[in-house]
């Protein structure tokens, strides 16, 4: 029956997983798959998370069904986290919101939001490069998929004015992706000024945003700091979208929760779209699981444990901003006579190391270290122990 299913290929970067754990190397590193591990290289369980499951687990809740659009007080937690605690667009109650699975389920209900319901025209617009999951989940939805230029290559930086002319020369009304912070793959953002200018290309092409926000937190250590763009946008007016997702910030990986919302011009239209988002989920999974929503609702309504995650946050963008420091400094010790910066002037989870295809192949099969095609290093999979013996192979296959 099923001889005309073709063979697919591994997902590029889930597949570098699973050809490192056929690897019995002792050496061997996983700097592939951008999930965050501790100094000793060990998954990170955060104290906050671990303090509101066991004050759940007391509670003896029951497991009656959510309702379609998930957990009320999660949602809510989750609007005031990302637009701000003085947002006027929360207070006012102008954002639907729906609970979902993680940030990949925010992108896929909100690219099917866009198909379904945006009036002009059915293209994204994509940054090149950008997380290789963007694109089959907006196909998938129904969009079509088109790209601006955002790296630039000769500068191991920021394109923005080949940025800013692709977003003046879309069609009126596009739909523009953006990385809220912490761009994945290139670790490169757009400073305060720039994401100005961004703006007002993007209004003045009556275009809409749409917010892909996975790392608030991860860039700079503060969520605030890393809402900037998002909150600016929405000072300015644009009715944006925003999906987001404790999987990095919360550490949450595999709870799957995160929210896509909508910013709405009247309380009219947050109805209507709220209503038009349970048609779309009902079908699709019915209603979101509950776990995850649970905790993170404990720890972002909880004053205490909304603290200590702020703190436990910060810890991890800052180990991560040492062991920048310190690939860098072992790589100039090690006498390399590249230029490195970018290692440090980068943010977020990933480092976009310009390592050719050829570099990150003798990598693997020399060393014993894995990372994408592209060259992006992720950044959590580096400690004190391995980060000379990183900067050590780096140097062998860069000379
Ligand atoms: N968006 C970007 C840019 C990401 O890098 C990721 C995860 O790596 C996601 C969204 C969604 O991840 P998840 O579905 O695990 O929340
Ligand atoms: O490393 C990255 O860019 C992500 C990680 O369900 C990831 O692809 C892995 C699994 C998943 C979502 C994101």
């Amino acid at each position: 029956t099923w001889a005309n299913v073709p063979q697919g290929p591994p997902d590029a970067i889930l597949g570098i997983t699973e050809a490192f754990k056929k690897d019995n190397d002792p050496q061997k590193m996983n700097l592939g798959v951008g999930a965050y591990r501790d100094d000793q290289g060990k998954p990170f369980v955060l104290s906050c998370v671990r303090k509101a499951e066991k004050a759940l687990l007391e509670q003896n809740l029951d497991k009656e069904y959510l309702g379609i659009l998930g957990l009320a007080d999660f949602t809510k937690g989750a609007k005031i986290l990302a637009f701000g605690e003085n947002s006027r667009v929360v207070k006012e109650n102008l954002v639907s919101s729906t609970q979902t699975i993680s940030g990949t389920g925010a992108l896929r209900i909100g690219g099917a939001f866009l198909q379904r319901f945006y009036p002009h025209g059915k293209k994204i617009y994509l940054p090149t490069p950008t997380w290789g999951n963007h694109i089959p989940i907006f196909k998938d939805s129904g969009l079509e998929v088109a790209h601006y230029r955002y790296f630039d290559k000769a500068t191991i930086g920021l394109d923005i004015n080949g940025m800013l002319s692709d977003i003046k020369a879309m069609p009126k009304n596009s739909i523009v992706l953006l990385h809220a912070c912490a761009h994945n793959p290139t670790g490169v953002d757009p400073t305060k000024e720039q994401w100005h200018e961004i703006s007002e290309a993007v209004k003045a092409g009556g275009h809409f945003a749409f917010f892909d926000m996975a790392y608030q937190g991860f860039a700079s250590g503060d969520i605030n700091k890393d809402a900037y763009a998002l909150r600016y946008f929405v000072e300015q007016g644009h009715p944006v979208a925003l999906c987001q997702s404790f999987a990095k910030n919360m550490g949450m990986y595999g709870e799957r929760i995160g929210a896509f919302s909508i910013v709405c011009e009247s309380s009219q239209q947050k109805e209507a779209v709220d209503s038009q988002l349970k048609i779309l989920v009902r079908p699709l999974y019915s209603n979101p699981p509950l776990n995850g929503a649970r905790i993170v609702s404990s720890v972002l309504n909880d004053k205490a444990l909304y603290s200590q995650w702020l703190g436990e946050v910060k810890t991890m963008a800052d180990r991560i901003i040492t062991m920048r420091t310190q690939l860098k400094k072992n790589l100039q010790d090690l006498g390399s006579s590249k230029q490195w910066d970018h290692i440090t002037n980068q943010i977020g989870m990933f480092c976009f190391s310009g390592l050719t295809p050829e570099q990150v192949e003798k990598l693997r099969s020399d060393h014993h270290i894995y990372l994408t095609k592209d060259g992006r290093i992720s950044m959590a999979g580096i400690s004190s122990h391995n980060v000379k013996y990183l900067a050590e192979s780096i140097h062998q296959v860069t000379k």
